[in-house]
């Protein structure tokens, strides 16, 4: 069987140059942190699970010319979609391992998701994860739903949490942890206002640029996101238009 650094080297070497991150983390640190309810209690505790984030990046490496590319179907989530397609093409080269596969958009039919994607990126040292719950001084109204956000160090809020590929047969207990560095350096009115900013007005992305990124969204791949889903498909036959005039 195929020892963890080389299944970790194979996932980074594959995923990195297109603009994605990979992150080990052991199901243990997962499941003893969230409700019984979230537990993936089909995996052994030493199990390796590997999150993928996407950067900015992702967009111009790897979207554009998936969506660029005039066999694909853009008509389902053509980003859900293309992710989709670039992690199974890289679990397809990687030898002999029983890999299950899970994304940001999976849902129970009662609309649970599959898996909380944010504590996993808090567990698996990605991007801390802020919510109100580690606040001392809690100034939010008892009966609103305040959505927690994770912030990356390099990136701000300017990423998403993508994908957990957990590799059933991979144990290793003496995984080293990573914790999360935290960006707004334990000042709770920062995180009070990063709470404020990604749940009152999020579409003005202000709460993605709480801390100095190295990168950001491209305006074209702002402007496409600002799209409306319905709209998404038209914005992209007009990309793939200009395209063609251009080559
Ligand atoms: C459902 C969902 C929504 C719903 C929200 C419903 C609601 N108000 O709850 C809707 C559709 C409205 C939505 C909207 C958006 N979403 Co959304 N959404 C999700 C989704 C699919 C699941 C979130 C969820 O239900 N979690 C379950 C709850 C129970 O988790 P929780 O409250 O965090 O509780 C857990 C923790 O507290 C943990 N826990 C307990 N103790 C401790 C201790 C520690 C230390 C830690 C770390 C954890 C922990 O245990 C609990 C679970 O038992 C996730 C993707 C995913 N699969 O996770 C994206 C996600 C959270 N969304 C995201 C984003 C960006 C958005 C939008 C901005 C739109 C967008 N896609 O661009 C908007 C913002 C809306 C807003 N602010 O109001 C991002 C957040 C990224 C980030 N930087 O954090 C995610 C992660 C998707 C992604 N691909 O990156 N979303």
């Amino acid at each position: 069987m195929i020892e963890f650094d080389t299944i970790y080297a194979l996932l980074q070497n594959n995923l990195t140059e297109s603009g994605f991150e990979v992150y080990p983390f052991l199901i243990s640190w997962y499941n003893s942190i969230v409700d019984p309810l979230f537990r993936l209690s089909t995996y052994d505790d030493d199990t390796v699970a590997f999150l993928v984030v996407s950067t900015p990046s992702m967009f111009e490496k790897t979207f554009l010319p998936y969506a660029l590319d005039s066999s694909k179907d853009l008509s389902r989530d053509p980003i859900d979609c293309c992710v989709k397609e670039k992690i199974q093409s890289v679990i397809e080269n990687i030898p002999d391992c029983d890999i299950d596969v899970m994304f940001d958009y999976e849902l129970w039919p009662t609309r649970r998701p599959k898996i909380v994607m944010q504590t996993v990126s808090h567990v698996a040292g990605a991007a801390r994860f802020y919510s109100r719950q580690q606040l001392a001084n809690d100034p939010f109204p008892k009966d609103r739903n305040m959505m927690g956000i994770c912030l990356h160090p390099k990136y701000g809020g300017w990423f998403a949490l993508r994908s957990v590929l957990v590799f059933k047969t991979l144990k290793y207990p003496l995984l080293p942890r990573i914790s999360p560095i935290d960006v707004l350096n334990g000042d709770e009115s920062l995180v009070v206002d990063v709470l404020k900013r990604f749940n009152d007005c999020w579409e003005d992305n202000s709460y993605r640029n709480v801390i100095p990124a190295t990168e950001t969204y491209s305006s074209l791949q702002q402007s496409y996101f600002q799209t409306k889903p319905k709209d998404r498909l038209v914005w992209l036959e007009n990309l793939r238009q200009t395209y063609k005039e251009k080559h």
